[in-house]
């Protein structure tokens, strides 16, 4: 049953039971509502307690059920706020007894309880701006009544949870001290004494008199982008200021229903299945289990090792940090310690953790300290050279059942794995730098990498925190091979006359967290240089733009100097653009139209976007193709989290799908006239796609 009923001395607890998350769908919704319907006639109950068992409250209403409108989709009775208005017109008090997860409408249908108990493990909050929609059960109009108009819009707009301390702190719920049903039981009985309920339907949501009038406006102005979400969440919230509390449902829900079919909410609610789609291996046997993994070495104690060793140790890992020399390994826990003394300035740590943290962490400067780990992750220097001697003496030295993971971002992981006795232990384990930031983790499956040890390193993936995708090999695996082809048509966008920080703009306007030219500057260019080099002579001689090879040779290799393709400033680190790189861009634009004898042209921001967006999504269908993604919307997840392509548009695939495949195809063909116009041959199954009337993430 979806909502159990246990009767305990006059007291009826209700556990919703609906695996994995409690999410709200139809049959839920009826089902308590039937539910409380019992209880309430029945004479030997005297207060009701809702909760949902240990590890989830409720994750809110069904996703796939709202966004697909399957059932009727939110707006079939009972609708989730009829349900929580059944809760807190209830004529006996009702308690909400809160573990684990409680988000968005688990978190309305907590509020609509008289009374809120949580335990120490509840997060509650209402993430629904993260999908483009708005608490539409209630939470913008009861939220504020129960905790302040700030501290409400500040978790609406944020989508952020709070943990049980603060929920406590907020005045939203009680910390139960012990047994979380015994304290909400006990709560129950009292109030049934009292006679009292609670409303906060009753309350009103009142700004502090110092807000100001212009309060809503401002917190509109200091949106970062004013998408349709945010803005409604603030409108919503203003309703509960201002109107009845009716009258606020009313609207609140009105924008949800509007809310729910915007392209970006669509692309949001993409981007969440995309994500735990990316999780599922594709050909995998039911039976593979991941191996445990609890101790690991990381072979390397630069920015990179260090940073995965971070990782390691903050997921509760042991871990070995190795590098050639003493000094290297110390300069490395160096950096780490520093690291965990900034975030415990700031609060994010406190000092019991941060010495736990520490003392998991261990140093070596022979390979011979790696034998006995479960997994050994290599973020050496990337040269084939060196990783294959690492990866031979870690074959002799480790357990027959040590995994070897290589940090490579370019290299051929079957090169590494096939100087080793065990190329099915191998994996590619490509973290992102800062490694400690960055959510997206390349998991690169060798020829021969066996699928139990797949299995583990997407395990270990999501234990590190993560976001684990699946590539095959090749160079640059999915995220860099991409962003090669996205980096070629913004450097012939400057060769044919736009200025860099142009480039930038029109992409950043878009909605890219950087353009390629600032993305590039933090990377490195002396980075992106070593990587074309490479590829050059691994035989790849297709047409380059010579512009980054000149910035290069004046040392101007990004922010670690100072100087790039912007200047920045040394204690903010702001950028700036740079006159000296206007200047040498134009006369670079002039020399190559004069030895290809280009006809001057004006390029807008439209050609901008759409030749770097249109040469990711390319290549994607082209990987995707090979079969070294697994399906289009990996790759859409790739570029969520490593690349800062904007979530609301669902990534470069998806994109691609909302322009319409056709007219992608229309697009390239216009290019392929233009300079450099062999690029614009579509990939195989872009074509297909876009001839069957299909979608590549469909
Ligand atoms: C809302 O409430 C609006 C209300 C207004 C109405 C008028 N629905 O993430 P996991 C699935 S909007 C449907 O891997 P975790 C998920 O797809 C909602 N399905 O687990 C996955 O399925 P799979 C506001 C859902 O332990 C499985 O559950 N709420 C939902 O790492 C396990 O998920 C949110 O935005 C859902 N609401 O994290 C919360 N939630 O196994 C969204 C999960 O078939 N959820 N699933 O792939 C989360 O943030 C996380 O899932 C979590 C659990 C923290 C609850």
């Amino acid at each position: 049953m979806p909502v159990q009923i246990d009767i305990r001395d006059g007291v009826a607890v209700l556990t919703l039971n609906r695996p994995p998350v409690n999410s709200f769908d139809l049959a839920l919704r009826r089902d308590l509502r039937a539910a409380m319907a019992m209880v309430m006639t029945r004479p030997d109950v005297e207060a009701v307690v809702l909760t949902g068992g240990t590890r989830h409250f409720s994750a809110g209403a069904d996703i796939e059920e709202f966004a697909s409108g399957t059932r009727g989709g939110a707006t079939a009775v009972p609708t989730l706020p009829d349900l929580i208005i059944d809760l807190d017109q209830a004529a006996k008090p009702v308690v909400a007894a809160i573990a684990g997860t409680c988000l968005g409408g688990g978190l309305e249908v907590a509020l609509g309880c008289h009374y809120r108990v949580v335990a120490a493990n509840a997060s509650l909050g209402l993430p629904e701006v993260k999908l483009g929609i708005l608490p539409g059960a209630g939470g913008t109009q009861r939220l504020p009544r129960a905790i302040g108009v700030k501290a409400a819009l500040d978790m609406i707009l944020s989508g952020m949870p709070v943990n049980a301390p603060t929920a406590a702190r907020l005045g939203l719920a009680t910390l139960s001290e012990g047994d979380l049903i015994e304290d909400a039981v006990a709560v129950a009985r009292q109030a049934a004494r009292d006679g009292a309920k609670p409303r906060l339907s009753l309350r009103r949501a009142e700004l502090p008199t110092d807000a100001g009038a212009d309060w809503f406006q401002r917190q509109v102005d200091g949106l970062k982008r004013p998408l349709p979400a945010p803005l409604a969440c603030i409108e919503a919230v203003r309703a509960a200021v201002e109107l009845p509390f009716n009258q606020g449902l009313q609207r609140e829900f009105a924008l949800f229903r509007d809310l729910v079919v915007t392209p970006e909410s669509k692309a949001l609610q993409y981007a969440f299945f995309a994500e735990r789609r990316a999780a599922r291996i594709e050909g995998l046997a039911p039976d593979v289990q991941p191996r445990s993994v609890q101790r690991v070495a990381v072979i390397g104690a630069g920015t990179m090792g260090a940073g995965i060793a971070t990782v390691a140790a903050n997921a509760g890992l042991e871990v070995i940090l190795l590098d050639r020399d003493e000094a290297s390994v110390r300069k490395g826990l160096a950096g780490i310690t520093k690291g965990y003394d900034a975030a415990l300035a700031k609060g994010r740590l406190d000092e019991a953790e941060r010495d736990r943290r520490l003392g998991r962490l261990h140093t070596a400067t022979d390979l011979a300290a790696a034998a006995a780990v479960d997994l050994v992750i290599e973020a050496a220097f990337e040269d084939m050279g060196v990783k294959q001697d690492i990866f031979r003496t870690l074959d002799k030295v480790c357990g027959p059942d040590t995994i070897l993971a290589s940090n490579t971002s370019t290299l051929d992981l079957d090169a590494i794995a096939a100087v080793t006795g065990r190329p099915g232990q191998v994996v590619g384990l490509h973290f992102f730098s800062p490694a400690p930031v960055m959510r997206l983790l390349e998991v690169v499956r060798g020829a021969e990498t066996a699928p139990e040890v797949l299995a583990t390193a997407m395990a270990l993936a999501r234990k590190l925190g993560k976001v684990g995708v699946v590539a095959g090999v090749c160079n640059g695996f999915i995220g860099n091979r991409m962003v090669e082809e996205y980096l070629r048509q913004a450097y012939f966008l400057v060769d044919e006359g736009v200025l860099p920080w142009h480039v930038d703009g029109a992409l950043e306007r878009w909605g890219m967290a950087m353009g390629p030219f600032a993305m590039m500057d933090l990377a490195g260019n002396d980075i992106g240089r070593a990587i074309r080099a490479g590829r050059q002579a691994a035989g790849d001689d297709r047409p380059y733009s010579t512009f980054p090879d000149k910035i290069c040779a004046l040392g101007r290799y990004g922010q670690k100097t100072g100087k790039g393709y912007y200047q920045y400033d040394p204690a903010t680190r702001a950028r700036e653009t740079d006159p000296e790189i206007d200047a040498l861009a134009q006369a670079h634009a002039k020399e190559v139209a004069r030895d290809l004898g280009l006809p001057p042209r004006v390029i807008g921001d439209e050609e901008i976007v759409a030749r770097c967006l249109l040469a990711l999504a390319n290549e994607g269908a082209a990987l995707l193709g090979e079969g070294i993604a697994q399906r289009a919307s990996d790759i859409d997840v790739v570029y969520l989290n490593g690349y800062g392509f904007p979530a609301h548009k669902g990534g470069p695939m998806y994109h691609a799908d909302s322009l319409g495949l056709e007219n992608v195809l229309r697009l390239m063909e216009g290019f392929l006239d233009g300079y450099q116009g062999q690029f614009w041959r579509p990939a195989p199954l872009l074509w297909e796609k876009a001839s069957a009337g299909r979608r590549l993430t469909a």
